[in-house]
């Protein structure tokens, strides 16, 4: 097939998501063409198969705002054109469904269907805004397929907009192969002082993420285990960590490696992830750090326990609670079988129910059943 893609391109799960799938898509076979007004961050420049045509914004005095959204419809309509897409997939509603819904009238009569992938904060935070409302709303029931990331989402989704369409869960995926345990290589790393145990937190460091609470977390587990804390990302609270390390007294204790483009290089060096998020749709940071082994250590919310079973493959606390989130990362770093059997089963975990191989089918599917349905309505 010819599929068009948009994302965010910057560093955010549901622009590492689209690019990982366009990526995957390729290497099956299909023909992908990115529509973004950056290239995705995680894009391999010399993927086959796989196009990138920049979204360019013209501005004039005149606009406070450049019109984005339209530029992006106006690309959408003229790459589909030329390349004679199959569909357009978009990821994240706001606005991208919207210029999808633009792009499929300029078309007409031809009708070029789009999937929305809804990804958690397009539902939970911006789409939820009253500013917002009305057009996300919009926007999802004029999707021609409507996918979700986790059951939690597509839940929010219904009760949030009261959508009657279907709305189909695919899962995020990893690719089980990059995302691999190494622990010959953890044992020579020098990510952290000779013998202290590595606490990797990834993140794209947004109030949500609770990023100080990481910080808090190593203060109480130094108690007990010499640990050091790597901070992988940046963001709005980047400058909170930072000073909330040196006002702990922290600062040799913490590496802050700031935006990184090959976490599955640095996630087989931990020996567990924090996510300590006030909200997570899903958590993809806990999915890569599980394919590599890693136990995440996160909280009770949203789609997280659709993913991590608590004392099984990792553990799940309450927000906020930082004593019980660093008493489990104690717990793991003090008992090497319960180590051992928690790392093997997070690995288990993603390669038995998400990997690449066997959510990337999953997509596809459901692309030949929009196609198909769009063009029986159609006919
Ligand atoms: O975490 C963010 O704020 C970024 C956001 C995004 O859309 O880029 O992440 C969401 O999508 C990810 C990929 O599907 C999920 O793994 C995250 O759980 C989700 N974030 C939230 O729901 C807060």
């Amino acid at each position: 097939m010819r599929i068009g893609i948009t994302c965010y391109p910057t560093y955010g799960g549901s622009g590492i998501v689209a690019t990982e799938l366009g990526q995957e898509l390729a290497a099956r076979g299909h023909e992908v063409h990115f529509i973004c007004y950056a290239s995705p961050i995680r894009l391999e420049p010399d993927s086959r198969r796989v196009h990138y045509h920049e979204v360019e914004v013209s501005t004039y005095p005149l606009f406070q705002y450049p019109p984005y959204s339209l530029a992006l419809a106006s690309r959408m309509a003229e790459v589909a054109e030329h390349y004679k897409l199959d569909l357009l997939h978009v990821h994240y509603a706001i606005p991208h469904s919207i210029s999808a819904l633009l792009a499929q009238q300029m078309l007409e009569p031809r009708r070029l269907p789009f999937i929305t992938t809804l990804h958690g904060t397009d539902i939970t935070l911006v789409g939820a805004d009253r500013s917002y409302f009305r057009i996300t709303k919009f926007a999802i029931e004029q999707s021609d397929g409507i996918t979700s990331i986790s059951e939690y989402l597509r839940q929010r989704t219904v009760e949030v907009f009261g959508i009657r369409r279907p709305i189909r869960v695919i899962t995020n995926f990893v690719n089980c192969e990059l995302y691999q345990p190494d622990p010959a290589r953890r044992a020579q790393s020098d990510l952290a002082p000779r013998g202290e145990k590595v606490l990797m937190h990834i993140s794209n460091f947004r109030p949500v993420k609770r990023v100080t609470d990481c910080i808090r977390i190593l203060q109480l587990v130094r108690r007990h285990v010499a640990a050091h804390l790597v901070m992988v990302g940046d963001g709005p609270e980047y400058a909170a960590a930072q000073n909330l390390a040196c006002e702990l007294a922290l600062e040799r204790h913490v590496t802050f490696l700031g935006k990184q483009s090959r976490v599955h290089q640095l996630l087989p060096l931990a020996h567990v992830l924090l996510l300590p998020s006030e909200m997570e749709s899903f958590g993809l940071a806990a999915l890569e750090a599980m394919a590599c082994g890693v136990p995440p250590v996160a909280t009770r919310v949203g789609g997280l326990p659709e993913l991590v079973t608590h004392g099984v493959d990792g553990f799940l606390e309450p927000v906020g609670d930082v004593e019980a989130q660093a008493a489990r990362v104690v717990q793991l770093l003090t008992d090497s079988a319960l180590y051992e059997r928690i790392s093997a089963a997070a690995r288990r975990k993603a390669v038995t129910r998400f990997c690449s191989s066997t959510v990337i089918p999953a997509y596809e599917q459901y692309y030949r059943e929009v196609c198909e349905q769009t063009a029986a309505i159609r006919a």
